[in-house]
């Protein structure tokens, strides 16, 4: 299929139609970077399950290989596939298939195992959705699990902060062991006043961390990680990777915070965007 050096990416998140966080914080921060997203909307909720009941969920978990095989048919080629929330283990290994199906040679694919925070899984997901979770990440090139989700893949037990470096140590030998992948594991706190990430690659362990903003809001792990994905694919390193996304995440809490107590409406960071741009070294 003819080309332009424009990248594209296929983001399979479900679309919560309010309450930004999934495809509607990946598709807007990608599309900012100037990367095409292509989707595959894998459920549509009336809002996200954090702190909203009685939502609606339909579920296309059906649309997914179909959409796959109609790409591949075309020749539509991808540089990454970026998956995030999704809705049941059977979409988890139907999606694990529709990866094998459109990822090309050389193509990146970025597992984000959104499942679970604060040492418990979200609403609606039974307990051994971890190890089904677990085989996506096998076949992921990068990783972004948070301390939680972590701890599930793992075998190991969730611990608050602020942690210990063994006790992250002992979460990256686990998620090394279990994926090829490089890893960003997410919320890692040595103290009261920092969080951050440590990053894996090529047996090497890095940190990056930021000042901790005493909020908390719903969405950001998808800001952080779609916008992890626009600075791999904007070129950046994966540890510059790491640092370009805790800052604008924390950019993005620090200003929410300012006007906006609602945890579940998540962060303001559409105003963002142009401190987005500037760390991209886009403008
Ligand atoms: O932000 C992750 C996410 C995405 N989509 C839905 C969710 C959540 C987290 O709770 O409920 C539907």
């Amino acid at each position: 299929m003819f080309r332009t050096n424009q990248k594209r990416v296929a983001a399979i998140h479900d679309i919560s139609c309010f309450g930004k966080c999934s495809l509607t914080v990946a598709l807007p921060v990608l599309s900012a970077a100037g990367i095409e997203t292509a989707v595959i909307p894998t459920a549509i909720l009336s809002t996200h399950t954090g702190g909203f009941s009685g939502y609606t969920f339909t579920d296309l978990t059906d649309n997914i290989l179909p959409v796959a095989r109609h790409w591949n048919k075309e020749g539509i080629d991808v540089d990454a596939v970026y998956t995030g929330y999704l809705g049941s283990k059977e979409q988890v290994a139907i999606v694990k298939e529709a990866v094998d199906i459109i990822k090309r040679k050389g193509g990146i694919t970025i597992v984000d195992p959104v499942m679970a925070d604060n040492g418990r899984l979200y609403g609606g997901f039974p307990d051994d959705f971890p190890s089904e979770m677990r085989k996506l990440c096998e076949i992921a090139d990068i990783i972004t699990p948070n301390i939680t989700e972590a701890a599930l893949m793992t075998g190991n037990e969730f611990e608050n902060p602020p942690h210990t470096k063994e006790y992250i140590e002992k979460l990256i030998k686990g998620l090394s062991e279990m994926t090829d992948a490089k890893i960003v594991l997410t919320g890692v706190s040595f103290d009261k006043g920092n969080i951050g990430v440590a990053t894996l690659e090529n047996g090497k362990t890095e940190y990056v961390f930021n000042r901790l903003i005493d909020a908390s809001y719903h969405g950001t792990g998808d800001v952080f990680a779609s916008t992890l994905t626009a600075a791999l694919l904007s070129g950046k390193s994966l540890k510059k990777s790491a640092e370009i996304a805790c800052d604008f995440t924390a950019e993005c809490i620090a200003y929410t915070n300012e006007n906006e107590p609602e945890m579940r409406y998540s962060v303001n960071f559409e105003s963002n965007i142009p401190k987005l741009l500037k760390m991209l070294d886009l403008i």
